[in-house]
């Protein structure tokens, strides 16, 4: 199941709240009780009495708490907010992608869960674990989290981002993946279409898609607020340009009469190709970028690419290991 996660300081002010607020009813039922009752009686309260009210009083309101379901719910996702920056370190990655791109689809391949079909529209921001092997020859482990979300609404990520890329000053996003397709879904050829006219069918649905969808969505601006929530430290080890559906061009080559698929995709997204490298060369990081042709579907290039990803996370965490053995 995935995760939901809400923002950061929202999270961590509640917790704090109810850790305060357990706190103090500890206090007043251990405490502030037996000392009204002193208060008001020549007597005081028998230690064991102390302990059976202080127990008693506390013991319901932590029910309260469990039972009240609004309050349960979402401290459990606060705890799970603060924990999840807190914790383990992790390598967390986050596909920027326009809806219908294949975000969904690439990560319930990754985290190996079960796909019925055609994959329904993301409803929310969740963020989903995997546990991946390190390299074939060793037996470690790298705890991954990868964030998903409704491609529709890029403003909920990139304007007030959730709690998964951290705060301001200390973001903590490992791999930034933008996700293209050339097209949503294979265009039908009605009955007695004609090849070339199919051709040019299927050839206009391109660069519809393209212009009007992916250009729009991964514009320069957009560009540089995905690095932005990610942030520009060390942290950003790789950043990938992945061109999904390759099954569909696959399916299409003949029709298209190309040889060279992989020219071909390079070409159709030149443009956005190099203004994510530009802003790569800015931020002096153009060694962490590679474009890559994927099929989430069918899972062609996908193990490669976390291979690729796993080995320059891995390469960044040695580094990192290494500067602290040295500090302490
Ligand atoms: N042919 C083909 N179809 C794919 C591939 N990846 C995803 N799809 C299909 O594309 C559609 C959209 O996939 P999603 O994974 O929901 O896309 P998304 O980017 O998560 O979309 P939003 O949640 O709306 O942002 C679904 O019908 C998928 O089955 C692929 O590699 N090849
Ligand atoms: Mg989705």
């Amino acid at each position: 199941m995935p995760l939901v996660i809400g923002k950061f300081w929202r999270s961590v002010i509640l917790v704090t709240v109810v850790i305060v607020g357990a706190i103090g009813l500890v206090w007043a039922a251990f405490i502030g009780v037996p000392e009204v009752y002193a208060a008001h009686n020549t007597q005081p309260m028998s230690d064991a009495s102390k302990l059976f009210s202080g127990t008693l009083l506390s013991a319901a309101g932590f029910l309260f708490v469990m039972l009240f379901d609004p309050l349960k719910v979402r401290l459990g996702e606060a705890v799970k907010d603060v924990v999840g920056i807190v914790a383990l370190p992790a390598c967390r990655v986050f596909i920027y992608g326009h809806n219908q791109t294949g975000k969904t689809t690439l990560i319930r391949r990754l985290v190996a869960l079960r796909q019925d079909g055609n994959e329904p529209s993301t409803k929310i921001f969740s963020v989903y674990e995997m546990i991946a092997p390190l390299n074939l020859e060793s037996n470690r482990t790298i705890r991954m989290l990868i964030a998903d979300y409704r491609g529709e609404s890029n403003e909920e990520v990139l304007v007030d981002p959730p709690a998964f890329f951290a705060y301001p000053g200390h973001r903590h996003i490992n791999v930034l993946i933008f996700m293209v397709d050339m097209l949503k879904e294979k265009p039908v050829r009605p009955d007695g279409m004609d090849l070339n006219d199919y051709t040019n069918k299927v050839l206009s649905a391109i660069e519809n898609r393209i212009e009007d969808e992916m250009e729009r969505y991964i514009t320069p601006y957009e560009i540089k607020k995905a690095f932005k929530v990610c942030g520009f430290s060390d942290k950003l080890c790789a950043v990938r340009f992945v061109i999904n559906k390759i099954d569909t061009l696959r399916e299409l080559q003949s029709v298209l009469q190309i040889n060279d698929i992989d020219a071909f995709a390079h070409d159709k997204f030149d443009r956005l190709i190099n203004e994510v490298r530009n802003q790569c060369e800015k931020l002096k990081i153009q060694d962490k970028f590679a474009v890559k042709l994927i099929s989430a579907r069918t899972r062609e290039g996908v193990d490669e690419l976390i291979t690729e990803v796993m080995d320059l996370y891995q390469r960044y965490r040695r580094i990192e290991d290494n500067h602290a053995r040295q500090r302490s």
